[in-house]
């Protein structure tokens, strides 16, 4: 235990007892006696917002992270006067500061203790840098398990981990390697089946520490800036997350080729090498939707440049592609070639766009194309000239995708292997060094490609994907976890890493299929891809120095397994498109994992191996080589193997078979899963019937299926259809009843309902409340499927 006497030797200081406080319509002004100020905002019932200045003067308040449009609005604010605290009550729970030393607690309204600060806020002064440490330290039960934290390839649950926040790129990084690419100082704690969630929106590097430097305590600090952070209450795991989500934003909807199957490496040039691999993905009838240029297909590696050598006539190349089904997606970095033949650069110096040094010269420093200079991000106005670099490449050429990278940013042969921390950033008019601007270059970079691929690529969607980012950027951009190895052990952390970002608001993410460094045995490639194609972004990536990677590439049986997979990725487009709907309209991430589907049961805080791919399907991938099948955990209630049909029920481990061609996968009794013919690209064929497999179940279920044109922007006026499918199940009756939002159409004109498990024989059968015969259904007793009109409102079965 470190007792306060301690830390005060070390420089720490600390909140002098309250002078006075005072509110206005949402805001707690707290003034102590040695002139710290605490600010407490409600923004929502279930959410405050702490800042806190050690001098009393609060500087301008700015963020990166929130979105401008979240919503706010809050039904209660009462704030009550008590001998030792002040009680600030809101419709959802109860905020107390203490009047001795403003040490917070929460509570629920019945008096349940959420969180209380342990030796709350205190900082130290740094003289060097000016500004202070600023740091917080919250008490945590035994039984309190911690989540989210972006890209940290580590447990799942993180306790027990001390980690920090400061964008790195991390070659073939491993376990636990504390700094990775992206930034998100976002986390939720679960104790007695109450969750709540701490965002600490602080650039700086900052620091997390949950119980492994003292048992019972959890702590958070910064290296500079301001102790300023937002307190969500849950109870549930969904109303947090949600919560925080709406805060810092969400992305607009892809285009839905964004979510098919994508090759890639480093590197495919030139031209003839691109088309030999897109010939092979069409003559092996292999679905593919995007094939990427990595580095060499510049001039030099000078971005926004073509090697003519390599590629010859892109426009050609690129409609060609495009022809044939292929998004071209082109890699953009942030170095600049400092070479004054080089338009870009000369432009940005001319202008004064790049980065500066703390005494004038530029930021120099090597990446791929050598010595560059890096243009200032963090400048509005740079970023709106960085967006009109993108008028050919998007515009004219017809690449249709953005691939950021080395954004953190990455400088190669120097300390730290980034900018010096002297560098000066104009953080959209809030002048200040690298220290503060490093967490956000990656973000604000990206940032600026969306406005410029949205702007050329008009009225078509824009798709942007990036390395490095921060709280927040996931409503520019997707994003990938870097350069992996081909491992089982990176397998799992791909499992780990995708599900953790979609628990902190980044769930358009993928892992580099099969692994980034070093070449994966077409065992773990299967396995890989088993996996791959139930995350958001499904991409195969690879250095180039390692062989090949590209599905042929392993031998005739994991060629057969893995298309196998991807085809039914292609099948699952509208189910998952559905899911991505949902994350765009409300947060709900695309995984979930088995603690946010059910915090109730504790078996799953400690499960981080199965997830839930949209609302109802179960995955849960093979990890090590030469098994037959694994032990996994089913939740509760009953599910079908995808395999066989049979049903188990959970709330138990249990045995599955998983030979390497089956990766174990169950759907929820009562889902409704949309289902698209397999296409070789999204929208390849007019679809002539969508399929719809009911999974029978005892009871009632819902499910929904969300469609518009998969691509441009006319779902904004209402053109999508969104419906909802309500289902009951008795013994010897069966319900489905359907609900349709929006005024969209799809091209098709029926569903094929295909029932699995249904337990009676079907005698009578209403359809639209008429009775109607088998035939007129086009009934078939083999697979209990119908062919229904799309628009019906209720089909009846009876036994
Ligand atoms: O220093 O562009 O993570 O996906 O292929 C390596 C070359 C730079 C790192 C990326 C990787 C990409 C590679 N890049």
């Amino acid at each position: 235990m470190i007792t306060n006497t301690e830390l005060e030797q070390k420089g720490n200081l600390f909140p002098a007892g309250l002078i006075s406080y005072e509110h206005d319509q949402d805001t707690i002004n707290f003034i102590s006696k040695n002139g710290v100020r605490l600010q407490v905002t409600v923004l929502r019932d279930n959410m405050l917002r702490f800042r806190y200045s050690t001098n009393g003067i609060f500087e301008h308040d700015f963020s990166y992270a929130i979105d401008e449009d979240n919503p706010q609005g809050f039904n209660k604010l009462t704030v009550d006067d008590n001998e030792s605290h002040v009680e600030i009550i809101t419709e959802k729970f109860i905020c107390r500061v203490a009047k001795d030393d403003l040490r917070v607690g929460m509570y629920e309204l019945d008096g349940r203790k959420i969180l209380e600060d342990e030796l709350g806020f205190h900082w130290e002064e740094t003289f060097e840098f000016g500004g202070s440490f600023v740091k917080m330290s919250k008490s945590s039960k035994d039984q309190e398990n911690y989540f989210g934290l972006g890209d940290k390839p580590t447990n799942f649950n993180l306790k027990g981990k001390r980690l920090s926040l400061w964008n790195t790129d991390q070659y073939a990084y491993g376990k636990d390697t504390v700094e990775l690419y992206k930034a998100v100082p976002f986390y939720m704690g679960l104790h007695s089946n109450i969750c709540y969630g701490i965002f600490f929106d602080n650039t700086f590097k900052t620091h997390f520490d949950f119980c492994q430097e003292r048992r019972n305590v959890t702590s958070f600090w910064a290296d500079g800036g301001e102790m300023n952070y937002y307190f969500i209450y849950g109870p549930q795991m969904a109303d947090v997350l949600t919560t925080y989500t709406d805060l810092t934003g969400k992305p607009e909807l892809p285009p839905m080729w964004a979510l098919g199957y994508h090759q890639s490496k480093w590197s495919y040039y030139p031209e003839s090498k691109v088309r030999e691999i897109a010939a092979k993905f069409r003559e092996l009838n292999f679905p593919c939707d995007a094939l990427y240029l990595d580095i060499d297909y510049m001039e030099g590696f000078r971005c926004f440049t073509w090697n003519k050598d390599y590629f010859p006539d892109p426009k050609r190349m690129v409609k060609e592609l495009e022809n044939d089904g292929f998004k071209t997606v082109a890699i953009i970095d942030p170095g600049i070639k400092i070479d004054l033949n080089y338009p870009v650069f000369k432009e940005a110096l001319e202008k004064d766009y790049f980065c500066r040094r703390a005494d004038g010269p530029k930021m120099r420093g090597k990446v791929w194309p050598g010595e560059c200079y890096f243009p200032d991000f963090t400048n509005p106005e740079v970023r709106e000239w960085w967006s009109g670099l993108y008028r050919e490449l998007i515009g004219e050429i017809g690449v249709k995708g953005i691939w950021n990278d080395m954004n953190e940013p990455a400088v190669m042969e120097v300390p730290g292997k980034t900018f010096p921390l002297d560098v000066r950033h104009d953080y959209d008019g809030h002048p200040c060094s690298h220290r503060k601007a490093h967490n956000v270059y990656g973000m604000q970079m990206a940032r600026g490609t969306y406005e410029g691929v949205k702007k050329f690529n008009f009225p078509k969607r824009p798709f942007i994907i990036t390395r490095a980012n921060y709280a927040g950027g996931q409503r520019y951009t997707s994003t990938w976890t870097g350069d992996n190895v081909a491992s089982w052990e990176h397998l799992w952390l791909a499992n780990v890493q995708i599900q953790r970002l979609c628990m902190s608001g980044m769930s358009f993410a993928g892992s580099d299929i099969g692994g980034f460094a070093e070449q994966p045995s077409g065992e773990l490639f299967a396995r890989w891809i088993q996996l791959g194609i139930f995350h958001p972004f499904c991409r195969v990536h690879s250095s180039g120095d390692h062989g090949e990677q590209e599905p042929w590439f392993f031998g005739d049986e994991v060629l057969g397994i893995t298309k196998k997979y991807v085809e039914l990725r292609y099948q699952l487009l509208p189910y998952l498109y559905t899911a991505f709907f949902h994350y765009v309209q409300e947060g709900i991430p695309i995984l979930k994992p088995l603690v946010y589907y059910d915090q109730e049961d504790v078996q799953t805080h400690h499960r981080a191996d199965e997830f839930i791919f949209g609302n109802q399907i179960l995955v849960c991938p093979v990890q090590e080589p030469n098994v037959q099948g694994r032990r996994m955990y089913i939740p509760k209630g009953k599910w079908y193997n995808l395999w066989n049909n049979n049903v188990v029920t959970g709330g138990r481990e249990m045995w599955v078979e998983a030979p390497l061609e089956t990766i174990p996968v169950f759907i929820k009794e009562g889902a409704i899963i949309p289902k698209y013919p397999v296409q070789q690209y999204v929208d390849e064929k007019k679809i002539e019937e969508v399929q719809l497999d009911v999974y029978y179940k005892i009871g009632k279920e819902n499910s929904e299926f969300y469609e518009d044109s998969h691509d441009g922007y006319e779902y904004r006026q209402g053109m999508f259809s969104h419906r909802t499918f309500k289902f009951t199940g008795k013994e010897d009756e069966m319900i489905l009843r359907q609900h349709k939002n929006g005024k969209y159409s799809a091209p098709y004109k029926n569903f094929k309902l295909k029932v699995f498990g249904l337990p009676f024989e079907v005698k009578q059968i209403f359809f639209d409340n008429e009775e109607v015969k088998p035939a007129d259904l086009e009934y078939n007793d083999e697979d209990k499927s119908f062919i229904i009109s799309k628009e019906f409102s209720e089909l009846h079965l009876v036994g």
